[in-house]
């Protein structure tokens, strides 16, 4: 597949004789149609489920714009110049790959911004963190005053925030995202980190740390993670620097132990206490320093944003502590869908924990045929016991029975809060990080998370103390 070569062909202004197809009708897919018409263009747009979209609604919207379901429409996709497709469409599959004209254009709604849009990017990829990071940076930007906003795979496609003028786009990209991105050329873009995910899709983990990487095309500064080799540049950037959980050198971001404390550190320059950051640990330690070193490469003062830093309140569902009933730890971390998130959160919050303390573990679900094997480790190392639920919590007790830890197998949370209710000590940790997809079970990894929270509730509530009737006063 040959892509036209001028500078800039997505440029409205080239797209006006150009036939193009929007391939699914999702949230980028109406975006895409919503920008193009808003800049007078027409599209097509085909989407291969049947119930996809309310027909009406959409007609309502678009009267000017056709809408194919229930199939891959062959004859419309090799009619097209320009493809604008969804993250979540693969167009390797044949129906869609044989179809593909020699020199159609084959592109994302962020490519599709990239070529229209000036406005400055701080862009962040990784397989774990995403969101956190994303979210810490946006805030930190506002709080300093600046016009940012927040986009891409966080859920708010780019092409809802080309209308706004501002100073900065902190952009959430996902490998389907870099897949179809060519021309974005960001203040500084990072890879968090690299761990199997979306394998189905993009076959071997060098293929997908590949595309990853593909975000430091074109940046003025690449980012990258010292403890995470995939996430390493391979080729030039204009600058690059580099955080991690080691010493760093001058100019760098890293940790350092200052008077048996764990620092955040630039270069031998001190920054804020490890213990002293508003979300809990070592993986989220490393996600700050992602943070100001994205915000110190777009010129934010690091003084500055680490008034602001202790702000944050963390986002719901990733390692949330959300009660301390019994001066145990209950922390949610429902959006732990694989297996590195898990990893993560157990050495994070074990590396926190006095060796006397029990962590627990809830795990299982979907696991997306993830290999939970690296589990094992720290299972052995750091977890006490592991209930385990969902289509795949058998495989989850199979590695912590490789790990000689107890296990239990449970059919709901809510089974395994109430049991945990009459073992936990003061100083536990109960964990709910399931390694896996929510979807044999919940609706989503929020229910999953909620369903945890609403247990945890209920059992501190049915256990407090009656309060004594007000006095007459
Ligand atoms: N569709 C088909 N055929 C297919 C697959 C999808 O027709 O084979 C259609 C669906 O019927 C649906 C539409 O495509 O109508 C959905 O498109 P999409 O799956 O690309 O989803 P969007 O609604 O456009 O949302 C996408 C991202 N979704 C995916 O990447 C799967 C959202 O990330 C993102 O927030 C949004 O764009 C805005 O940028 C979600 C996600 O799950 C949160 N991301 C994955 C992740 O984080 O792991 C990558
Ligand atoms: P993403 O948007 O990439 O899915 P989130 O910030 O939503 O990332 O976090 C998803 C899961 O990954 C949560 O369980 C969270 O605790 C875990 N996590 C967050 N940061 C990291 C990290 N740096 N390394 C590994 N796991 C992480």
């Amino acid at each position: 597949m040959t892509q036209k070569t001028s500078q800039a062909p997505l440029a409205i202004a080239q797209l006006t004789t150009q036939k193009i197809v929007v391939l699914g009708a999702g949230l980028t897919g109406l975006s895409c149609v919503r920008y193009l018409a808003k800049n007078g263009l027409t599209c097509s747009v085909n989407d291969s489920r049947d119930n996809a979209i309310n027909i009406d609604v959409f007609k309502q919207e678009f009267p000017h714009t056709s809408l194919t379901l229930g199939g891959w429409d062959k004859t419309l996709i090799a009619s097209a110049d320009v493809l604008l497709v969804s993250p979540g469409v693969d167009t390797s599959i044949a129906d869609i790959a044989k179809q593909i004209s020699k020199n159609c254009i084959v592109a994302g709604d962020v490519e599709l911004y990239c070529q229209n849009n000036n406005t400055a990017i701080l862009a962040v990829t990784g397989s774990n963190g995403k969101s956190t990071v994303v979210s810490l940076l946006a805030f930190l930007g506002q709080r300093l005053g600046k016009k940012v906003e927040l986009g891409g795979n966080i859920g708010v496609p780019v092409l809802e925030q080309s209308q706004k003028s501002l100073d900065c786009l902190v952009l959430e990209l996902s490998s389907f995202q870099l897949e179809t991105l060519r021309s974005m050329k960001a203040i500084a873009a990072t890879v968090l980190n690299v761990s199997d995910d979306h394998l189905d899709r993009h076959k071997t983990l060098e293929n997908y740390a590949a595309i990853k990487r593909g975000i430091y095309q074109q940046c003025q500064t690449a980012i990258t993670n010292r403890d995470d080799v995939n996430t390493q540049l391979v080729g030039k950037a204009q600058k690059s620097l580099s955080f991690g959980s080691d010493v760093a050198l001058d100019g760098h971001f890293g940790m350092s132990v200052i008077d048996g404390q764990r620092q955040l550190m630039f270069g031998s320059k001190p920054l804020i206490g490890v213990n002293q950051l508003p979300i809990a640990g070592l993986h989220n330690a490393l996600n700050c320093l992602a943070v100001l070193a994205l915000g110190h490469s777009a010129g934010w003062p690091l003084d500055e944003m680490l008034v602001h830093l202790v702000e944050f309140k963390g986002l719901e569902h990733r390692c949330q502590l959300i009660s301390t009933y019994k001066n145990v730890q209950w922390i949610n971390d429902s959006k732990a869908t694989n297996v590195g998130a898990t990893l993560a959160a157990i050495e994070g919050l074990a590396a926190m924990m006095s060796v006397d303390n029990n962590l627990y573990v809830i795990a299982g679900g979907d696991g997306k045929g993830a290999d939970f094997s690296p589990l094992t480790n720290v299972f052995s190392k750091d977890v006490s016991h592991v209930f385990t639920l969902g289509k795949d919590g058998d495989e989850v007790a199979a590695v912590a029975n490789k790990a000689q830890i107890k296990n239990s197998k449970v059919t709901r949370i809510e089974q395994a809060i109430n049991i945990l209710g009459n073992i936990v000590k003061s100083g536990d940790v109960v964990l709910l990080s399931p390694a896996c997809a929510s979807i044999d079970m919940f609706k989503n990894f929020a229910e999953r998370g909620e369903v945890f929270v609403n247990a945890v509730n209920k059992l501190s509530g049915e256990n407090k103390t009656p309060s004594l009737p007000e006095e007459n006063s």
